[in-house]
Formats: C-alpha cells, sequence, structure tokens
C-alpha cells in the first residue's frame, strides 16, 4: 500500500513541475459524427480499426490518405502504446465505431523536430479519423501500467518479479524468491522477442504465439 501511494504522490509533485514549466501541448479533438448507438468507447490497449487522412496544416496538402494510398485498407492499431504518433494515442479515447473526429496534432505530439518522410520538421498535423471497429486488446494497458513501476514503457525482470511478488500475497500465498526468479526467466523466454532484457509495451500487448 505504501509503496503505491508513494508512486501517486511523486507522480503528482512531478506534474505540477511540469505545468510550472511549460503548458502540455494539446491535441485538439472536434466531433464531426457520433453514431446514435455506441455500445463501448475504444480506451487504452483497445485495437482499432481506423480509416484517415493526415494534412499539413500549413499548406493544407494531404500527405496520406488510407483511403487513396497503399492497400487502400483501413489500418488497425493498438490504442495508448505509442505504436502510433502521441497524438492518436491522446486523441482517440473515448471514440464510438463509426465517429469521425479531426484532430489537430502540434508537433509534439507528432513528428517534431524532425519531421518524417513527406512531413516537415515541426509540423501541426490535422487528421479525419473514421473508427470502423473497436475490439479488445489481448492484454489490457492498465496491467502493463500496474507492472511498470518506473513509468519507462518496459518491465524489467526487477518489476516483473515485484508484481508476482504482489500476486503470490493478495492470493494469499508465500512470497519465495527462488520460484519467482525461475518464474520470471521463464517468462522473460517467451515474451522478451527482441532479448533486450525488457518486455516492451509492444512485447507485452501482443502475443505472439497467437500469430
Ligand atoms: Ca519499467
Ligand atoms: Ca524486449
Amino acid at each position: 500500500m505504501f509503496p503505491i501511494l508513494f508512486r501517486l504522490l511523486l507522480v503528482s509533485v512531478l506534474s505540477n513541475v511540469d505545468c510550472a514549466k511549460l503548458p502540455e501541448p494539446e491535441v485538439k479533438i472536434e466531433v464531426l459524427y457520433k453514431p446514435f448507438l455506441c455500445h463501448r468507447k475504444s480506451k487504452y490497449g483497445d485495437i482499432l480499426l481506423v480509416h484517415y487522412e493526415g494534412y499539413l496544416e500549413s499548406n493544407g496538402t494531404l500527405f496520406h490518405s488510407s483511403r487513396q494510398h497503399g492497400d487502400q485498407n483501413p489500418v488497425w492499431f493498438t490504442l495508448g502504446i505509442r505504436e502510433v504518433i502521441a497524438g492518436w494515442d491522446r486523441g482517440m479515447q473515448s471514440m464510438c465505431a463509426g465517429e469521425r473526429r479531426k484532430l489537430t496534432i502540434p508537433p509534439a505530439l507528432a513528428y517534431g523536430k524532425e519531421g518524417k518522410g513527406k512531413i516537415p520538421p515541426e509540423s501541426t498535423l490535422i487528421f479525419h479519423m473514421e473508427v470502423l471497429e473497436i475490439r479488445n486488446g489481448p492484454r489490457s494497458h492498465e496491467s502493463f501500467q500496474e507492472m511498470d513501476l518506473n513509468d519507462d514503457w518496459k518491465l524489467s525482470k526487477q518489476e516483473v518479479k515485484e508484481y508476482l511478488r504482489k500476486e503470490f500475497e493478495r492470493h494469499g500465498y508465500a512470497a519465495n524468491d527462488t520460484h519467482h526468479e525461475v518464474m520470471v526467466e521463464d517468462i522473460f523466454q517467451k515474451e522478451d522477442e527482441d532479448q533486450d532484457g525488457f518486455i516492451s509495451a509492444r512485447e507485452f500487448t501482443y502475443k505472439h504465439d497467437e500469430l
């Protein structure tokens, strides 16, 4: 209980410091169409099927359209795991299937100082998004965040071990260090796909044995 409390305090202290320094860049969200019936709304960890058009705010150039370019198919992505630009992760929460939004995304939440391909450095981007389908992600974002004690978007062996210890205690089992270390090694063998010693948000969210 204490460590969690401590972490919350720390987070609130840090975010106050941030606020004092700079205003947080924000995504401007305009809802263009919201369906009358909405059974569920998108949340972190969900998989979304979307069509989109991306424009440069500066001169209105269309730099990508999923309907016109490539294989012209809509694309799947997982919300909230930084698989896409931060502006999508932030701007596409609480959407219904069938909903359309216009997102105005500042460079800090898009391609920043470097730009990318047709997108010049420091570009504000405008996206017209349409969500066609929302599905549950194989693993929830919430449990990843709970395990990622230092919020660096990857799980260390220590963090996984700590998680196991807590889960064992929660279920009334005595913690067993040796046992947990064996489990951790086993988990990492399966999940740490690129073998860098960490389980990234992506490695966690996608279960590759289901492919
Ligand atoms: Ca971590
Ligand atoms: Ca890894």
